[in-house]
């Protein structure tokens, strides 16, 4: 780890350019995982909400645990569901990523969801985010657009073609590659394999026109390793694999270890 991991200096961390940032992504809707995955030296925490069972109580309740922890917790909403964008930041989420932003339409509709005014449009209420941060109105208000960050998800072929255009959006602070979802509109639809030479060739195109816009890029990971290329590739940002596939894989490891030892 190459910095200090402030809860609410999160967003200028990871807009610095420094790199190198490791998240939990976490799907099993318990606060209580945050607060355990968090012990470990993420730089991050995301809750997964499009794929996982998260529900907006429980979230908030997460996002607590996460901060309890001295860890900044993002979510990532379902699709296109701004609404609950808004109330994850009341709640005192340090980003949201938005999937398959397709357009830049849609890419200003999560941003007027996720900023207050001038850059957007969101509306006034996060009691729980002024408890965390220990800001007043007044100054939450004045630093809350720059203190989180809007991540939109490229993941389909029309956001490829418009890439240039969604970056350029304000109030999009930067990207977030699905490597799967990319694989299937690659294939259209034959196939899923996120880890390719041809989803590399993307997600290098992706992190170049990241760097020409000055927006920071995200990837998910499938486990450590690919993370580890993916720091390597240039992402500032990236999953090491998802809570239950390394739930599944700390148990497969003991298992192997105990059958092992008990043949031994
Ligand atoms: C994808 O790879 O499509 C994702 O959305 C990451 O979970
Ligand atoms: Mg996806």
């Amino acid at each position: 780890m190459t910095g200090a991991t402030t809860i609410d200096g999160f967003a200028k961390r990871i807009r610095s350019g420094e790199g190198g940032l490791i998240s939990a992504w976490i799907g099993i809707p318990d606060p209580l995982f945050v607060n355990h995955l968090a012990q470990e030296a993420f730089d991050a925490v995301v809750l997964d909400m499009q794929h996982g069972v998260w529900d907006i109580g429980s979230a908030a309740v997460g996002i607590g645990q996460g901060r309890l922890a001295g860890k900044p917790v993002l979510a990532r909403i379902p699709l296109g569901d701004f609404a609950s964008a808004s109330r994850l930041l009341d709640a005192g989420a340090s980003g949201i990523i938005a999937p398959m932003i397709n357009s830049v339409s849609e890419a200003k509709a999560f941003a007027k969801a996720t900023k207050y005014l001038p850059l957007g449009e969101r509306s006034w209420g996060p009691t729980l985010a002024m408890n965390h941060t220990g800001l007043s109105a007044t100054k939450y208000l004045a630093t809350a657009n720059e203190q989180t960050v809007a991540i939109a998800m490229i993941e389909t072929r029309a956001a490829l073609d418009a890439a240039d255009e969604i970056m350029r959006v304000d109030g999009i602070d930067g990207i977030f590659v699905g490597p799967s979802d990319l694989s299937i509109a690659l294939s259209d639809g034959a196939n899923v394999a996120p880890d390719t030479a041809q989803v590399d060739g993307v997600l290098k195109h992706l992190i170049a026109r990241c760097r020409a816009h000055g927006k920071f890029a995200c990837v998910f990971g499938s486990n450590g390793e690919r993370a580890g290329e993916l720091l390597k590739m240039g992402f500032d940002f990236v999953i090491a694999g998802a809570d239950t596939q390394q739930l599944r894989s700390g148990a497969a490891t003991a298992i192997a270890a105990a059958r092992r030892v008990q043949a031994s």
